[in-house]
């Protein structure tokens, strides 16, 4: 096998920061690129709150996933959270009033959902790599993520139950069909926390690496996913969502299949014919068994 693939080079990225793209400094997230590979790294950089984010700092994060999306020179993306205490600890709590959370604006927002759909959305892996508490919300943001790489001091749960709140959304379904029904039923209606190797054998996560090595190990599993095919990976992540997201989900998939029907000589015809006014000639195109 590595005759054929060879071992991944362990070396640390070189990040170059990249700039909002409105001209402006991103200050609730930092956003880097790994200078001459495919990886987009985001993180949200609101430490002395627990990484807790507030209704700007989504915004900040729909640009920059939005941004990775679209550059094809990107092929996966890690969210994580600035410092080793954590991940992310959920809504900002000091904000949360009536109708969501409110920051700068006079009504609340809980835009934190279209991130999470953006997330499962998007045709690129997204690894969330977890060091330190991924609780409440931030624990439903690891979960939307397609791989979780986590380090050894890394905690998991929700506190819904707890502060007086829920995701009833992505928070409860998928946490459902990763850790089955009764465990989640567990997660959310006791609101314990859960560490690394618990989170590990409960399913929550792919592997557990020691603090130091946690970056290290994440690159590697990006370089390996570089390493194949973009259109199996992107044609897989919209399969493996599909049941459970339902008609948008099958969207996503179907969306996958034009694209490389697009590429082939029976729909080229048609549209060949259309623009040269005669009628679409498919009689050549097998109709295969
Ligand atoms: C993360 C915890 C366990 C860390 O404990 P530790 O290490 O002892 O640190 P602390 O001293 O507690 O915290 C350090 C400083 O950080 C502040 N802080 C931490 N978390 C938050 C937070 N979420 N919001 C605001 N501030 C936070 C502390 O206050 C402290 O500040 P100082 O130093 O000034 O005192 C521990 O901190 C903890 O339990 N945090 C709260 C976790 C939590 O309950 N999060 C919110 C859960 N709810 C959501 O996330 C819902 C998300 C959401 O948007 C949503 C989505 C879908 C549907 C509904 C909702 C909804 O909100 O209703």
């Amino acid at each position: 096998y590595h005759h054929i693939h060879g071992e991944v080079p362990m070396k640390e990225a070189s990040w170059r920061v990249v700039c909002d793209g409105t001209g402006k400094e991103f200050t609730d997230i930092i956003y880097e690129k790994s200078v001459g590979e495919g990886i987009a790294k985001i993180t949200i950089n609101r430490p002395e709150r627990r990484n807790a984010f507030r209704p700007h700092t989504i915004k900040e994060l729909i640009r920059a996933f939005d941004d990775a999306r679209d550059d094809s020179t990107v092929g996966v993306i890690i969210l994580t959270g600035k410092g080793t205490k954590a991940f992310c600890s959920g809504g900002d709590q000091a904000l949360r009033s009536s109708d969501g959370y409110a920051d700068f604006e006079s009504f609340g927002r809980l835009n934190v959902l279209d991130l999470q759909v953006q997330i499962r959305r998007l045709p690129k892996p997204v690894i969330a790599m977890v060091a330190g508490y991924a609780v409440g919300g931030g624990h439903v943001l690891h979960m939307v993520c397609d791989l979780t790489v986590a380090a050894d001091n890394a905690v998991f749960g929700q506190t819904g139950a707890k502060v007086g709140s829920f995701d009833a959304g992505y928070g409860s379904s998928i946490m459902s069909r990763l850790v089955g029904p009764k465990k989640a039923r567990e997660m959310w209606f006791l609101s314990r926390f859960y560490n690394a190797y618990e989170a590990e054998k409960m399913g929550l996560v792919n592997v557990v690496v020691p603090l130091e090595k946690l970056e290290m190990e994440t690159l590697k599993w990006c370089r390996e996913i570089l390493r194949n095919s973009p259109t199996a990976i992107r044609v897989l992540k919209s399969a493996l969502n599909a049941v459970d997201d339902g008609h948008a989900g099958l969207q996503e998939l179907g969306g996958n299949a034009t694209l490389i029907f697009y590429g082939t000589k029976e729909a080229n015809e048609g549209k060949t014919a259309y623009m040269e006014r005669r009628r679409p000639d498919f009689s050549k195109f097998p109709r295969r068994p």
